[in-house]
């Protein structure tokens, strides 16, 4: 184990200096634990050697963390911010309290996680201050990490890495693996606050068709209710719900509803007795009910820090409570920091009493989690534990990735907030939140159309692809633009369909090793210092290189195409042109052009053709795009399964194919036993020399005409 050296000086003046390079071997965690008291603590970390962090989302900045000497230091407190200041330290919506660190030969991070871990109901603190300071930049390189915190205790781990790839197991080993999302989950997702009503959702419905674009789910917000009373429907505007959603699910698509944690105070309403009579509300310091405002005007909050009240919140979520749900019918949770209005920073008071005795600012950043938790059991029990839920929700915590999506919540539309997206997926990514995306086209304000379009190229190569607008700026469904537009949007959107089995594969590896599907570029070329600032571009798994148009009228794009002794070709997807790594690159665009490049040694599986949703996409044939590197190689992996069932887990009906390439002769094994009717129907193979005069398929088993014929030859790529 290579040196690396990390010092801790409690707040109560206690020097710690652990020299991490004796006998701890580098796959293990090493765990501090001390409990000086009840109320506001700290500890100071000298990362030495170490000049890059990386983490504590959620904050509207850029990938790198800043030194913070200037006094503003990380704030990680569970606010609702509307239209939030850009490149601000303030509290957002949700909160990860790990840092990464990282230099060319060690990745290393710091997880500081007050009383339990928030898979246990209980004490965690709501406050924590991250101070970065970096010392000596050149030779004597050092950060300086000092944690502060209100209340709780101090539990800190250290993770060890040394490289990223270990890391992210350690911090998925801790907090858990990415949920394995259903696949129609992964497709386009199209909101609005509000869909008016019933009729409404079938034209926007209908226009998809109409303009042949693909998508899986429409969601309604908080119009759709009766009078903001979660799990009912308004009865003039959606009169028949479940027939709304059986509509949909003809087509194979799906419907998302908002579930607010507020609860109207209305004691004619069934659901709002039953949790008060259940003591499931969140008490004030006085031991009343506590109530704050919120839409439905004067509202109760719901108690998930308590385990009972999370089961009977689950259960308002089966069929025969939930009036008009159907199996279609997925959730969202908003709203969860959780906002109250006229509250302390729109939030709760700190002194409001949850189950147990604690007080709200004991587990504060652990609201919005509860809720999401209680929301996926909820989905999951409906169908007897056979279906994988799907819930959003904005406030989130460390582990949170264990039980669905988040978003990045009210960004504006401009430039700047699409340009602010990438880091901010990129940091929610690095600290295990690995399905988050952010509203696409901005949802505050009106986007021109050439940023809408911008977006909707960046937002389909994000993991979660949703289109959001509020109820104040203009409808901008993807045809109201001009046929320009429409075309431009189709074509983003359809790509992102037949990238599916690639996206789902990287899922698949969150699920089972924590390694996210976005990553930052250094993650993938942990030794190029040119990486280590790059928030314009990233990787989506180790073979894709996305450098979305984030400036207006862009004429041209840099793009940074990382070199290392493994990996000296990259390949534009679109051109199948061939660059050389370990330089910058000035690619002209115009409006259609979205910058991917294939790394020369992996292989990317996609869908061919077309169609309309998720389910339509899983029934196309294959294409396998082979890019070699400079041996001539090449490797990667696709993964199926069902995508929407666990029998992938209980009884592995799930099929992975490892595919490599080598001396002119791609192999393929598998593991799992998933019986599907997916076929290859070509490979593409970019980076040969010459021309090859035969291509002989062999089937194990079977009996294959003796040759294929290959049927295009482009330059050194066919
Ligand atoms: O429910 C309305 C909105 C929702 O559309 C948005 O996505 C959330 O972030 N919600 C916030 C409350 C109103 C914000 C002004």
């Amino acid at each position: 184990l290579r040196p690396c050296k990390i010092s801790l000086l409690l707040q109560s003046y206690v020097l710690l200096c652990v020299d991490l390079s004796y006998k701890i071997p580098s796959n293990t965690v090493f765990l501090f634990l001390f409990s000086p008291g009840s109320s506001s603590l700290g500890a100071d970390f000298c990362l030495h050697g170490f000049q890059h962090v990386y983490g504590l989302p959620q904050h509207t900045d850029r990938l790198r963390l800043r030194d913070t000497s200037d006094g503003e230091p990380y704030r990680l407190y569970n606010l609702d911010v509307f239209a939030a200041d850009l490149y601000c330290r303030l509290g957002l919506y949700g909160s990860v309290p790990l840092i990464v660190a990282h230099k060319p030969d060690r990745t290393v991070g710091v997880f500081w996680l007050n009383g339990h871990t928030p898979t246990v109901s209980g004490k965690a603190s709501y406050v924590l201050y991250g101070k970065m300071r970096r010392l000596r930049p050149q030779t004597d390189a050092q950060t300086d990490v000092h944690w502060l915190s209100e209340s709780g205790v101090i539990d800190c781990t250290i993770l060890l890495g040394p490289a990223p790839r270990q890391l992210f197991r350690q911090y998925a080993e801790l907090t858990g693996y990415q949920a394995m999302p259903p696949l129609f989950s992964l497709g386009y997702h199209q909101c609005r606050w509000n869909y008016n009503d019933e009729a409404d959702v079938k034209a926007v419905d209908a226009g998809f068709d109409r303009h042949e674009i693909p998508y899986d789910v429409i969601w309604l917000d908080i119009e759709h209710t009766d009078g903001k009373r979660y799990f009912t429907w308004d009865p003039a505007l959606f009169p028949k719900p479940a027939a709304l959603q059986q509509h949909l699910e003809k087509k194979k698509r799906k419907m998302v509803v908002i579930s607010d944690p507020h609860i109207k105070v209305d004691p004619d309403w069934p659901l709002y007795r039953e949790a008060r009579d259940g003591g499931h509300f969140v008490k004030d310091r006085e031991g009343q009910i506590f109530r704050g405002t919120c839409w439905p005007g004067d509202s109760s909050y719901l108690d998930f820090s308590c385990p009972e009240t999370r089961a009977w919140y689950s259960r308002c979520y089966s069929f025969d409570k939930y009036k008009g749900s159907t199996v279609s019918l997925f959730v969202w949770n908003d709203m969860n920091e959780p906002s109250v209005f006229n509250g302390p920073e729109q939030t709760m008071p700190k002194d409001a009493v949850h189950h147990g005795g604690w007080e709200h600012r004991e587990l504060h950043n652990l609201y919005g989690f509860y809720q999401h938790m209680a929301t996926a059991d909820g989905l999951m029990s409906r169908s007897g534990g056979s279906e994988r839920p799907f819930v959003l929700t904005r406030s989130f915590f460390a582990g949170s990735q264990r039980l669905g999506a988040i978003w990045t919540g009210d960004n504006v539309a401009t430039w700047e907030y699409l340009k602010i997206s990438l880091p901010m997926v990129l940091t929610l990514s690095l600290t295990g939140i690995a399905f988050c995306g952010a509203d696409v086209g901005g949802f505050v304000k009106d986007p021109g159309p050439e940023l809408l379009v911008r977006w909707y190229q960046a937002g389909a190569l994000q993991p979660f692809f949703r289109g959001h607008s509020a109820n104040d700026t203009k409808r901008r469904e993807p045809w109201l633009f001009g046929e320009e537009v429409t075309a431009a949007i189709r074509t983003a959107i359809q790509q992102r369909y037949c990238l599916l089995p690639f996206w789902y594969t990287l899922f698949h590896f969150a699920h089972t090793s924590g390694l996210p599907p976005v990553r930052p570029l250094w993650v993938e070329f942990p030794r190029d210092e040119s990486t280590f600032t790059e928030d314009n571009q990233y990787m989506i798994g180790g073979a894709l290189l996305a450098c979305p148009v984030t400036e207006p009228g862009a004429q041209t794009v840099k793009v940074l195409l990382p070199g290392s002794d493994e990996v000296k070709i990259w390949y534009d997807i679109s051109s199948a042109k061939m660059y050389k790594g370990g330089k910058s690159l000035s690619l002209p665009v115009n409006l259609d052009t979205v910058p991917v490049f294939q790394r020369g040694g992996s292989v990317v599986c996609r869908s061919t053709g077309s169609g309309t949703c998720t389910a339509d996409y899983q029934k196309l044939p294959l294409d396998v795009t082979v890019a070699l590197n400079s041996q001539a190689s090449a490797d990667g992996e696709l993964y199926l399964d069902d995508g929407h069932s666990f029998q992938y887990r209980d009884k592995k009906a799930f099929s992975l194919r490892r595919f490599s390439m080598a001396s002119g002769r791609l192999s393929a094994s598998e593991e799992g036993r998933f019986d599907c009717d997916t076929v290859v129907q070509s490979v593409s193979i970019m980076g040969v020399k010459s021309k090859p005069t035969t291509v002989n398929v062999h089937v194990p088993g079977e009996d294959v005409p003796e040759m294929s014929t290959f049927n295009s030859y482009r330059g050194k790529s066919f």
